[in-house]
């Protein structure tokens, strides 16, 4: 890829709405992107092959767990600070935020939240650290956007748990250390429960010939009479409502990381606009090119002011869940639609991987679909301002 030379856009100046803090957390991830994602990630995603290497550095800026308290390892910090850094990863790749969304929201999150003391001691600092890295199980073969038709399910044995079942579509599952996994008990209700590596029974086989977030390890989970000790059930929370709060909480993360990819093709396509001669002008000073760049920088500046109020919504504790998926679904779109235009605006250059927005565009394609599809997000919103449910 061409050298990084990102410009973040702030139409509005809300960087005046952010404190101090924000801002230093925010620039520290932005340095690292541009310093240590931007230079391989082209290439990363050409080989389909997710840098294992940016481990490390993810945990030093605070990627795992931005809002778990210090005590487990966490950075303590705010909603806000969280969607700026995913915000800034995203701005790199989305398969990269994918990797710190489900670290963060979909496995130390249920962890924090729904475990015990004992569960809290033993996973979350590691986590934090990315000497663990873990993965969330709850889609199947044939349950998707519906997961509470799930067949995954665990029957006590006494002294262990007996899990069969399969999960599909799971981000980080072909190197996780532990899965955090969705199943029924013998009742019918969902439980989560923490599958280590290595439990006899417990595959992860990876999936391939994606054409979407290709750094990003996708993979199954199978689960083959697995035994799984009894103190790996989180205690604390029971029901689809548990799976669903940990998606609250990741789909946040994803409303504010889309703006980083929009951001990061408008800017590259706004440069571009200036540099590239044609008819013997720069195609900025086309009125065509101009409606493109005007619109894209009007989306954006909407989607910041809709994921800097949620956060401090979240901040509050009065976001609800149709409010963040009324800002996931908006934002992703917005981000998409962006994608598609800056490419158009780079004429042939756009589809080659000299730029990224290209990347970007197919990543979003499962940034649309995962954590609740576009449909989905749309039929919560009918559903919260008729109160009427078109899902069933
Ligand atoms: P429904 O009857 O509406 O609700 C069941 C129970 O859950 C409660 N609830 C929620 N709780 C917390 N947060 C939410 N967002 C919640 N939404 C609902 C609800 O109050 C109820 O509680 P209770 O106590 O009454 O039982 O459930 P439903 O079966 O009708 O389904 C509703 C629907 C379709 C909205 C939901 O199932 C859904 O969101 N489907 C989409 C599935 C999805 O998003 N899957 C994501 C998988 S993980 C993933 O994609 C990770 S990608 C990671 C990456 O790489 O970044
Ligand atoms: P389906 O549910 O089969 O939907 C197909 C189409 O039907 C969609 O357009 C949908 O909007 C529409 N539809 C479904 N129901 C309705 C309805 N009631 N009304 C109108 N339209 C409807 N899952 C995890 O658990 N963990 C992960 O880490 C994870 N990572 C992922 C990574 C990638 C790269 C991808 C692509 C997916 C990942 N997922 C993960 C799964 C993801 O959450 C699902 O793909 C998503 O929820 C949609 O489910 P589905 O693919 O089965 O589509």
């Amino acid at each position: 890829m061409s050298q990084d030379l990102f410009q973040a856009p702030d139409y509005y100046q809300l960087d005046d709405l952010l404190t101090e803090e924000h801002k230093l957390v925010r620039d520290a991830a932005r340095e690292w992107v541009k310093r240590e994602v931007s230079p391989i990630i082209e290439d990363y995603a050409q080989k389909a092959e997710f840098p294992t290497q940016i481990i490390k550095g993810l945990a030093e800026i605070g990627a795992f767990g931005p809002y778990i308290p210090e005590e487990y390892g966490g950075a303590g910090l705010d909603q806000i600070s969280y969607g700026l850094i995913m915000q800034e990863i995203e701005r790199g790749d989305s398969g990269v935020r994918s990797t710190a969304s489900v670290q963060s929201s979909l496995v130390m999150y249920p962890i924090w939240k729904y475990g015990n003391e004992a569960q809290c001691q033993k996973y979350l600092p590691k986590l934090a650290s990315g000497e663990f890295m873990g993965c969330f199980g709850l889609t199947e073969p044939d349950h998707g956007s519906n997961p509470s038709g799930m067949v995954t399910n665990f029957k006590d044995k006494g002294d262990h748990y007996l899990l069969n079942g399969a999960k599909m579509w799971i981000s980080n599952a072909p190197f996780a250390d532990i899965a955090v996994v969705w199943a029924k008990d013998e009742s019918g209700r969902i439980h989560g429960l923490v599958v280590e590596r290595g439990m006899e029974g417990f595959t992860t086989p990876t999936t391939h010939n994606k054409w979407s977030l290709r750094a990003s390890a996708t993979g199954e989970l199978i689960f083959d009479n697995v035994k799984v000790p009894k103190e790996n059930l989180l205690p604390n929370k029971s029901g689809l409502g548990a799976p669903l709060g940990c998606l609250d909480s990741a789909r946040f993360g994803i409303a504010w990381g889309a703006i980083g990819a929009a951001m990061d093709c408008y800017d590259t396509a706004l440069r571009y606009s200036k540099e590239r001669m044609q008819f013997g002008k720069p195609i900025g000073a086309f009125q065509l090119q101009q409606k493109k760049l005007a619109e894209m920088i009007t989306e954006i500046t909407k989607a910041q002011l809709l994921a800097w109020r949620l956060g401090v919504l979240r901040n509050e504790g009065k976001a609800t869940s149709a409010q963040i998926s009324m800002a996931k679904r908006n934002n992703v779109d917005m981000a998409l639609k962006i994608t598609r235009e800056a490419r158009q605006m780079l004429g042939g250059m756009g589809i080659t991987g000299e730029y990224s927005i290209m990347r970007h565009m197919m990543n979003l394609e499962s940034v649309i679909t995962y954590e609740g599809t576009h449909d989905i997000h749309l039929l919560i919103t009918g559903l919260d301002v008729t109160g009427l449910n078109a899902f069933k």
